[in-house]
Order: C-alpha cells, then structure tokens, then sequence
C-alpha cells in the first residue's frame, strides 16, 4: 500500500517530486473545503436546509488528490459519495447545495465543469465515464475520464461491463474506488471474497494499485501516473484507496447497530485533513495562521452557498414530469393540478 506521509515519530514523511509550497497549500485548501462542506452540510440537514445527505468525512483525502492529479479538461464521474467534488473546480457551494435541496438551481451543465452528473445509483456511471473516455480517444482528444465508486460498487454488474470494456478498448480512464470498508452496513467481508479489490483489476487485464486513501499525497501521486499512463494512450488503471467510513452511511442512517464504535472512534483520530495538517506544519508549509485562515474562508464560502441557495425562488413543480413522457398520460393535468393544490402553489 503507498504511501507518502509519515506519523511524526517512527514512520518518515516522504515527498512527492514536483509539488512545491504553492501546490501543497492549495491542496490543503481543497481539503478544508470539502471538510467545512461537509461539516456544514450535516449541520444544515438537522436544521431541515437540506434534505437527506451522504456524507464524505474522512473521504477528501481521496476527492482531492485525485482531482489534483487531473487538467481542467479532464471530465469526473461523481457519486453521491463525491457530490462536492465541482467545488475543486470553482463550481458554487450553492449549487451542490441546491442539489441536496432537490432544486433545480442545483442541475448544472456537465460541459460547464466537466463534472457529470451526481450518479445515485450504485456503478451505473462507470460504463459512462469509460464511454466517455473511449469517445475522447476516438476523436484524437487527450482527456481523461475518472469515475469514483466504493467498494460494494464493484459487486455490480455495471462495473463489470465497464471495467471490462475499459480493459478491451484502452480507454483513458482511472477507476477510483473508495473502498471505505461498508456498503451501507454491509462490511466488505461480506461484499468480496478476493483478497484486495485491486486484486480484481487483474481479470480486466487493468493494472491495479493499493494507496492509503487518508494520504492526500500518495492519492495523488498514485492518480497522477494513472492520468499520465491514459494520457500516452496506455489505458485504464484501476486504484483502490484503502479508507475507513468514520461517518453514518447518510444523514438517513444509524450505524450504532452494526459497526465498531471504537474502531472509528481510532479512524477518526487518525483523519485524512488533520493528517495532512499536521504533516505540512512539521515540515514548515503551513503555519497556525494559515490554518485558521483557510477555514474561515471555507465557512464564509459556505454561509454564503446556502444563503443564495435558500434565496431561490420555489421551483415550479411541474418540472418533475417535463421530461418524464414522451406522450404523457392523459390524466398528467389532473395529477399536476392536485400536486399543486397539496403543495399550495
Ligand atoms: C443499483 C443500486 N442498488 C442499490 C442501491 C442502494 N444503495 C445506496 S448506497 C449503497 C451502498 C454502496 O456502497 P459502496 O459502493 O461501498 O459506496 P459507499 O456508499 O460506501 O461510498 C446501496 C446498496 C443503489 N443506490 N443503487
Ligand atoms: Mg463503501
């Protein structure tokens, strides 16, 4: 398992070639952002601002490197896993956040960020970001797609067929699978009998790589040689980032009843944000001021996303079946007429 951050103490901090102060104090800020994100948005679902939400705590490690690692041309494939990914690609807080409030402000235009849309349904993007990416090559373009999914995604059928396809037709694409251990409380024991899910890149002739998922650095450097291996037209590469779930499933879920408090009680010690932190501040990057200063600017960004969110004007409900129906049923201005009275519009 690679890995580039040390613990201060036995184990040595390494580096990564080509990354000097500047770059890593962006990455540290890309980090904070989607920790305050995700930190506010929990907050915001028990205020009733925004509905049932998946949370990423302890994830950004994995978000962030990778995207590091990417040129803005570059297209991602997000899961709900990864709903604030646009952020690292200057996309508002509003809209992600709009998104979680099920408002149309929060649909946005893929081409805008090269970001597609958040994909709910378990593995069904990875077929298309290989199509994607396969597309690119056919039309002699250098982009690159990366897809992330978790762990219990790679029991699908869709991942299969794309990862399959990927392997045939060498299309530029990273498979980045967050494998945080559980598939809502399904623990990965129970999802795979393979020893490592890396293992599996092996039956889609992909190679396969093992990276520690809290180390910001060893993400990106593992991504930046996925992208540089597809960029040379080379193909696909499949890397697991091996993390822990130190969170509920969702706002929606109660892990109490089936996971081992102290064992993310010691995961969440040992977090993706706070290990970075430390690390660039023994090695003199980043210094206490710094810190505070990055995330005041997160939580202002934030406190600014749901105040413009939350000023949207009610959307208009017949939105639901606009593109619903081909032919729509004859009694669709019935049901939209009652749907308006319940809501009193
Ligand atoms: C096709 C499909 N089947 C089932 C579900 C219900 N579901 C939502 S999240 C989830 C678990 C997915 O686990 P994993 O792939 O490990 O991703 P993680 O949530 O851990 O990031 C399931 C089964 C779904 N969304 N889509
Ligand atoms: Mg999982």
């Amino acid at each position: 398992m690679r890995r580039v951050i040390g613990d201060g103490d036995a184990v040595a901090d390494g580096e990564v070639d080509g990354l000097g102060p500047d770059e890593l104090l962006a990455l540290y800020r890309n980090l904070v952002l989607l920790r305050t994100y995700d930190e506010r948005s929990v907050v915001y679902h028990r205020q009733g601002r925004i509905g049932t939400y998946a949370i990423f705590w302890n994830h950004e490690a994995m978000q962030a490197g990778s995207v590091f690692a990417l040129e803005e041309r570059d297209w991602i494939f997000p899961s709900y896993r990864e709903s604030a990914v646009g952020l690292l690609r200057g996309m508002p807080a509003s809209t992600v956040l709009s998104w979680w409030r099920g408002h149309p402000a929060g649909w946005w235009n893929p081409e805008d960020w090269g970001v597609a849309s958040v994909c709910v349904p378990i593995a069904t993007h990875v077929p298309h970001a290989v199509g994607y990416a396969w597309g690119c090559r056919m039309k002699d373009d250098d982009r690159v797609a990366i897809a992330f999914f978790g762990d219990g995604a790679t029991s699908e059928g869709a991942f299969h067929e794309g990862a399959t396809f990927a392997g045939v037709m060498k299309a530029p694409v990273i498979l980045f699978c967050n494998n945080n251990q559980w598939a809502i409380s399904t623990p990965l024991a129970a999802q795979t009998a393979a020893p490592t899910l890396a293992d599996k890149a092996i039956g889609y002739g992909i190679p396969g790589v093992r990276v520690d998922g809290g180390d910001v650095l060893a993400v990106y450097e593992a991504t930046r040689e996925a992208v540089a291996r597809a960029r040379a037209g080379d193909g696909p590469t499949f890397i697991e980032a091996v993390t822990y779930r130190a969170a509920p499933h969702a706002t929606a879920d109660d892990p109490s009843i089936y996971v081992d408090p102290e064992r993310v009680e010691e995961e969440r010690e040992n977090e993706c944000v706070g290990r970075y932190e430390r690390y660039l501040l023994r090695t003199g990057v980043l210094t206490e001021e710094h810190v505070e200063a990055t995330k005041q600017e997160a939580l202002e960004l934030m406190r600014a996303g749901i105040a413009e969110a939350e000023a949207e004007p009610p959307a208009d409900p017949a939105l639901v079946f606009e593109h619903a129906y081909a032919d729509p049923p004859p009694s669709l201005a019935e049901d939209l007429a009652e749907l308006q009275r319940i809501l009193g519009g």
